[in-house]
């Protein structure tokens, strides 16, 4: 039967990956190398985030010998990309400055991750993610950080891990989005949604509505429409985690659109560019929707520090059509 079929198909991350066609063909396996070290590492943290609460992993107060979850998860990340041999630069929300891999193990890919996003909401139980971007080193001269300072159109491939009800890891190699499910019995992710779309509009808003007193013209002229729709459409609902890897997925699989905006108090936003700003606009613009910065496509923008941020618009194409014309306008009036 074909239900039977789809339950001994078992397409396992591995194995899609493998088969994807590719851009690259010749680096496949180097590819896929690294994607294992990379799902090895996300299932580390699952794991370690599941016990979180029984193992006090979260650094309860007068707790010294254990280490906090995201600094943990940071050294597991760390090591299994240097161990994977395919890496030459890792950048990492958890340092301060890119890691240059030894010459000995390095490879010619350049890894940006948040190890443990939104890890302030562990103890009260939210999702939590790992935010990862992959790019080439651009030729093969000694690695600089101008190999990690592309604009995210660059990105080979995007995605993230996110540890929830279930673990799921969401992946895109720029041939669309898919999403695999952790099978705990297995230890292996399974493919759950193949070739997932963003609906083109969405009922949902997601912002920080606590700084509405900092925000600018259009986001505040975008959140009120949303409210008070003057065309006689229904209202959007309002849905914010507070946890970018939990509002991304749900915007995704529901549409809508995620706003973290610049405001007063910080006139960049607070998303960082290269590992939370641009995985998650590659993910959008492969699954149909699109990600503005108030300024230009998201993808576009060209970041000249590793922890840089930016404002960030992202979701259903129509819905961040709709405060791109809104910013459009005030530059008009500029
Ligand atoms: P705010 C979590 O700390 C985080 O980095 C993202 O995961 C999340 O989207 C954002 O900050 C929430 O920020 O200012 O709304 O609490």
């Amino acid at each position: 039967h074909a239900a039977d079929a789809h339950r001994t198909d078992l397409m396992t991350i591995t194995r899609f990956v493998l088969n994807e066609k590719s851009k690259y063909p010749e680096s496949r396996g180097d590819f896929t190398i690294l994607l294992n070290h990379i799902v090895l590492g996300c299932k580390f943290v699952c794991s370690a985030v599941n016990k979180a609460g029984l193992a006090k992993l979260i650094g309860l107060a007068g707790e010294t010998n254990v280490q906090k979850l995201d600094v943990l998860s940071n050294e597991v990340f760390v090591k299994a990309l240097v161990s994977s041999g395919r890496t030459c630069i890792l950048v990492s929300e958890e340092d301060e400055e890119a890691t240059f891999v030894d010459p000995s193990k390095r490879g010619r890919y350049c890894v940006v991750f948040d190890p443990l996003d939104g890890s302030s909401n562990i103890d009260c139980g939210v999702s939590i993610g790992t935010i990862f971007g992959i790019y080439m080193i651009k030729d093969n001269h000694e690695p600089t950080l101008d190999d990690v300072l592309q604009p995210g159109k660059q990105m080979l491939a995007a995605g993230y891990c996110m540890y929830g009800s279930s673990c799921t890891l969401v992946l895109s190699t720029g041939e669309g989005v898919n999403a695999f499910t952790l099978d705990p019995s297995l230890g292996e992710f399974i493919l759950t949604h193949p070739d997932i779309k963003i609906p083109k509009k969405g009922k949902i808003y997601s912002v920080n509505e606590g700084n509405a007193k900092n925000w600018d013209g259009p986001t505040a002229k975008y959140v009120e429409k949303c409210k008070f729709p003057k065309d006689g459409s229904s209202s959007k609902s309002l849905r914010y985690i507070g946890s970018m890897v939990a509002d991304v997925h749900r915007t995704l699989l529901c549409g809508g659109i995620f706003l973290y905006p610049a405001d007063k108090k910080s006139p960049s936003g607070k998303l960082r560019v290269l590992y939370e700003v641009f995985p998650m606009s590659f993910l959008m613009e492969q699954a149909g929707g699109q990600a503005f910065t108030g300024k230009q496509r998201a993808l576009d923008l060209v970041p000249t520090k590793i922890h840089e941020r930016s404002p960030i618009f992202l979701g259903s194409f129509d819905d961040v059509e709709d405060i791109k014309a809104l910013y459009t306008a005030e530059g008009k009036k500029e």
